[in-house]
């Protein structure tokens, strides 16, 4: 259930209602691909740092430890010790990212593992059954994401069979959802919008998904390749057509200032690497701009990484000894930083829903896209 408080233009401030607790939209999702964050950061952190939703992947899932193994050993969230929601994603895109040798089939997917080479088949149905047996709260539809830039003919004959799959992905939650053995009987399923960046086709897709009466929509396909006018333009023509009363999800999407844009553009959910892996680098996101703590200006500074943060790693360390433990190769490091990066963007998200309740998003979007824009 997707209950609207409040909105500002397109922007939206909504409640999901799941049976792993209510999400306060917008929401930012911290990716855990194999059932973990990245960074030496644990279930019992992520509380810490204000995640709501975790976001972990079947194809990875599938291939290790096993779904079969997750499902008998109680399901992901008893797996990793995490009560919150969990999102799935179905092995779409990282099929078309990571594995080799792949052959699209109206029936599905054949490819080769990216870890031993195993050929492995996943169609609609395989995933929707991965995903049951992971038992997560909101499960992803099997779509193919087109690389870009597109040609017309492919993108439309691929958007279509995408459609075609997400009515099997329905049909096969149903039966799932039924069936004695699953985990959670519950589990929703979101369909994902394709189209590259053919204004008509991703129209057109959401017509036809929008029909199928969903737990929520997400659009798929973008931040691939193409510009950022681009996709907001996309965005502008597509999110018309989506239902007003569920809930929009950007996958892989993106910057703090794509997020600040795509929410004025109506989206909901967000999920993105570049929070924890950018943060493996050293790259951190602050209040007053960008910055890289193997800069040398900060060999003797003993402020915290952001003022105004109050991040495990803001709370307890200065950006010299950080700085020090990423020289020296010390795994402390990338944890802090981790730490800190998901920290700032769910507590972005926060300040952006009680902006959108205020009524003065507007100003609060333009005012933080100046600050981000910095390079300290
Ligand atoms: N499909 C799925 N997962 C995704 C994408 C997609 O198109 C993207 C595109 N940015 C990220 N993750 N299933
Ligand atoms: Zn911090």
């Amino acid at each position: 259930m997707f209950k609207i408080k409040a909105t500002e233009n397109r922007a939206r401030r909504g409640e999901f209602a799941t049976i792993h607790g209510t999400v306060q939209t917008p929401v930012f999702m911290n990716v855990g691909t194999l059932g973990a964050i990245k960074g030496a950061v644990s279930t019992m952190d992520l509380k810490e740092v204000g995640c709501q939703v975790e976001l972990s992947n079947t194809y990875h899932l599938h291939l290790r430890p096993g779904d079969g193994v997750v499902h008998d050993l109680g399901g992901l969230h008893k797996f990793m010790n995490w009560d919150r929601p969990i999102l799935t994603d179905s092995g779409g895109f990282q099929v078309f990212s990571l594995a080799q040798l792949r052959k699209i089939k109206e029936e599905g997917v054949y490819f080769a593992s990216h870890i031993d080479g195993r050929k492995i088949f996943m169609g609609p149905e395989e995933s929707m059954q991965i995903q049951s047996n992971l038992a997560s709260t909101i499960a992803m539809a099997f779509d193919e994401c087109v690389a870009l830039p597109a040609e017309y003919g492919y993108a439309k004959q691929s958007a279509e069979r995408t459609a075609r799959w997400l009515v099997r992905c329905k049909d096969e939650m149903k039966k799932l959802n039924a069936s004695e053995r699953t985990i959670n009987k519950k589990q929703m399923l979101f369909g994902i919008n394709q189209g590259a960046t053919f204004d008509d086709l991703r129209i057109n897709n959401m017509k036809e998904i929008a029909k199928l009466d969903l737990d929520g929509y997400a659009i798929g396909g973008l931040a691939v390749g193409e510009t950022h006018e681009e996709m907001y333009h996309i965005l502008d023509v597509t999110l018309p057509f989506a239902p007003e009363d569920k809930p929009r999800y950007l996958m892989g999407v993106g910057t703090p200032v794509n997020i600040l844009e795509a929410v004025d553009r109506g989206i909901d959910f967000f999920d993105c690497v570049i929070a924890s892996r950018n943060a493996r680098h050293a790259n951190l996101f602050t209040n007053n701009g960008y910055m890289n703590l193997n800069n040398a200006k900060y060999e003797r500074d003993m402020r915290p990484i952001d003022e105004n943060c109050g991040c495990p790693a803001c709370r307890n360390y200065s950006r010299a000894y950080i700085r020090h433990l990423f020289k020296a190769k010390e795994m402390l490091a990338m944890r802090l930083c981790v730490l800190h990066n998901l920290y700032f963007y769910n507590h972005l998200m926060e300040d952006i829903r009680t902006a959108i309740e205020e009524g003065r998003f507007a100003k609060f979007k333009e005012e933080k896209i100046a600050d981000f824009s910095k390079r300290l």
